[in-house]
């Protein structure tokens, strides 16, 4: 997936069927002059509905196509025949996609597994036919019902991804290079801060043919959640994975601190946030040697106390392994 083609917020318009109108037929054939009534009910207007697909990862396919309108029901007919439902519109979704009434922005659901559908706009009920009137008072009714008519709706469709791991660092922490190694995702990789603009996906194959799913967000600064850099817009990305790794470079002035300040954005971002398991990997560690990374360990076993953490490098493909492992035990 490449940068441009992600897309997390849309809105569109829906519109479903209209139901078909009753039929009001009397019945006439040549022996039965006097036949009644025989006008069937109208169709069902088709539904919109949003239904999630595990294959789609982005909102991009919905990017230009902003309406959708489900077929009107068949009008009934004589002989008591119903009219055919209006065909239903389906929205496709990724998983992890929450849906609004853009106009009271009330979330009207969400959709968190494959093959899951819900109807945003339901198709209006078919009218009843006139053989549905007749009665001992009146043997030929003149009338049928009209068709309900169907919904128009404005709706947001907004994802957050659902990944088993969010990464979490500042910017140049390494997260995409950790990603570009552990999984076949190829994400921008670069000496400068906010690299990453745009979340990638990758899927961590482990031991056995056990896999799961990591996601790479834009780094955070100081300040995210009033809206400083670019991070606080994905921030959302890592509400719905079960697990968060923290990436901080071995060469980060205090490690601890930037620990503490990331915890505190997102503490501001959304307090839940902080009930996620956490693991902190301290990056780019091939930069230390032993005797450093010895001495470093003293200190951050005193500060982190009971937060796990390990040491990791991707260029030389140091604990990854463990990092894995780890991993998938707090997954499951
Ligand atoms: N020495 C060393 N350098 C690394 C390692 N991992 C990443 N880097 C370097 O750190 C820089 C930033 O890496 P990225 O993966 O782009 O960092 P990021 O956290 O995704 O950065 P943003 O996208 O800007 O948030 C690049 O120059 C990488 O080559 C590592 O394990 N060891
Ligand atoms: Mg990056």
């Amino acid at each position: 997936m490449t940068e441009g083609n992600f897309v997390d917020y849309v809105k569109v318009h829906v519109t479903s069927g209209k139901g078909g109108q009753g039929s009001k037929h009397m019945r006439r054939e040549k022996y039965i002059p006097k036949g009644g009534p025989d006008g069937g009910d109208g169709g069902r207007g088709g539904h919109v509905i949003v239904k999630a697909n595990k294959n789609l990862w982005t909102l991009y396919h919905l990017k230009f196509k902003r309406h959708f309108k489900a077929e009107h029901g068949e009008h009934g007919s004589k002989q008591t025949s119903t009219g055919a439902d209006g065909a239903d519109v389906y929205i496709e979704v990724p998983l992890g996609t929450v849906v609004r009434d853009k106009e009271t922005e009330e979330i009207l659901f969400e959709l968190t597994e494959d093959g899951e559908e819900k109807i945003v706009a339901k198709g209006g009920r078919g009218g009843l036919g006139n053989a549905h009137f007749k009665s001992a008072t009146n043997q030929t009714p003149r009338y049928s019902q009209p068709g309900e008519e169907g919904e128009e709706v404005d709706i947001i469709l907004e994802l957050k991804i659902l990944a088993d791991v969010g990464l979490v660092g500042f910017p140049n922490a390494g997260k995409s290079t950790l990603l570009s190694v552990i999984t076949a995702a190829k994400p921008k990789i670069a000496d400068y801060e906010f690299t990453t603009l745009k979340p990638n996906l990758g899927i961590v194959k482990y031991r056995d043919y056990k896999t799961f799913v990591m996601a790479d967000i834009p780094g955070i600064i100081e300040g995210a959640a009033e809206g400083k850099g670019i991070g606080h817009r994905f921030l959302r990305h890592i509400e719905r994975n079960s697990t968060l790794l923290f990436l901080i470079p071995a060469d980060a002035p205090d490690i601890k601190e930037q620990y503490d300040i990331l915890v505190d954005e997102l503490r501001r971002y959304n307090p839940q946030l902080l009930d996620k398991e956490r693991l902190v990997a301290i990056s780019k560690s091939d930069m230390l040697d032993e005797e450093l990374k010895a001495e470093m360990k003293k200190i951050l076993d005193k500060q982190f106390k009971g937060i796990p953490y390990l040491f990791i490098s991707s260029v030389a493909q140091q604990g990854l392994t463990e990092l894995k492992d780890k991993l998938w035990k707090m997954l499951n």
